[in-house]
């Protein structure tokens, strides 16, 4: 039997955590078309007969502009050198440039063992992947590429199998029903801060963070959460509530659908927005909102 820990590496957006759900097959760490969604290192665990991949979702590569980023870039690195495996992940409709190679060769140079999935082809001509992949291996990248479109679930088998080739002998690392090593109340805030990203601009969801004061199922079944949005300035405030509170209504009501089809029953939701001013700036801050170094 195969098993073992793959970092999941590349630059922000890239397609990181979608691939890690549909490889999974449930969702374990939320994604959004902006930069800066995961923040955490989230393990996503693949179990099948052949053996268990244990993917470490990152936070990609950022540069680093304030606490919270130089936390999150901690957090990658120290996370790509204690694994088994790296895959490298690249947005192939993004092409591949001088950076992108650069970036290749530099987790390669770990001399961990590393596949590069070359994802998003469902929205890209698939005439330049074989330019793509020669430019690659001609920058003197030894790492197989393997194209893959997450959301159209193109080649995700031979993804898989190529990952499991990567990994050492050794026997499931994790009990077979477990896909993350993350809590409910985890997953319930990461929702509510994933519809913040769906639903506003620019610093707005960047500064935000998400706080669960109480999740309970109570006696009729139903769970209750209650929660605070955490947002660095006054005006974030302002614009996350929205007229007569209609935005917020708005965002809570989506995150609570979610939350309902996450946890299989009915949720009663309530959520407070306060200020915690410039929190992403300051140390202690970061860890009363949970984030902490990942060591
Ligand atoms: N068309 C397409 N979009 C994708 C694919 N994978 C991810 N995306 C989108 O790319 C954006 C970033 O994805 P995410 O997984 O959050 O990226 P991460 O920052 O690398 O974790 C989201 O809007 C995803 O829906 C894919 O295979 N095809
Ligand atoms: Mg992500």
């Amino acid at each position: 039997m195969k098993s073992g820990t793959v970092a999941v590496i590349g630059r922000a957006n890239a397609g990181k955590s979608t691939l890690i759900n549909v490889l999974v097959g449930e969702k374990v760490a939320i994604t959004s078309p902006k930069p800066q969604t995961t923040r955490d290192r989230i393990l996503g665990i693949l179990t099948k007969e052949e053996g268990q991949i244990v993917f470490a979702d990152t936070p990609g590569i950022y540069r680093q502009r304030n606490e919270l980023t130089s936390l999150m870039m901690r957090t990658t690195e120290n996370t790509a050198k204690e694994v088994d495996a790296i895959l490298f992940v690249h947005d192939g409709h993004a092409g591949v440039t001088e950076g992108d190679l650069a970036l290749m060769k530099k987790y390669e140079a770990s001399g961990l063992p590393m596949l590069i999935a070359y994802t998003k082809t469902d929205i890209m001509p698939e005439e330049q992947i074989p330019g793509d992949v020669k430019k690659i291996f001609e920058a003197g990248v030894g790492a197989d590429v393997c194209p893959v479109s997450a959301r159209k679930g193109k080649n995700l088998k031979r993804l898989e199998k190529a990952i499991f080739a990567l990994l050492p002998e050794g026997e499931y690392l994790y009990p077979e029903d477990v896909v993350s090593d993350k809590s409910e109340r985890f997953m319930i805030a990461e929702i509510m801060r994933e519809k913040i990203l769906l639903k506003y601009d620019k610093e707005i969801p960047h500064g935000a963070a998400v706080v669960v004061n109480r999740f309970e199922t109570r006696e009729d079944g139903v769970a209750d959460v209650n929660l605070d949005i955490v947002c660095e300035k006054r005006n974030h405030k302002a614009i996350l509530i929205g007229k007569q509170g209609k935005a917020l209504k708005e965002t809570a009501s989506f995150a609570r659908k979610d939350m309902e089809k996450f946890l299989g029953k009915k949720v009663f939701l309530t959520v407070y927005v306060k200020v915690r001013e410039d929190w992403r700036d300051k140390g202690g801050m970061l860890r009363e909102l949970g984030y902490v170094d990942e060591e």
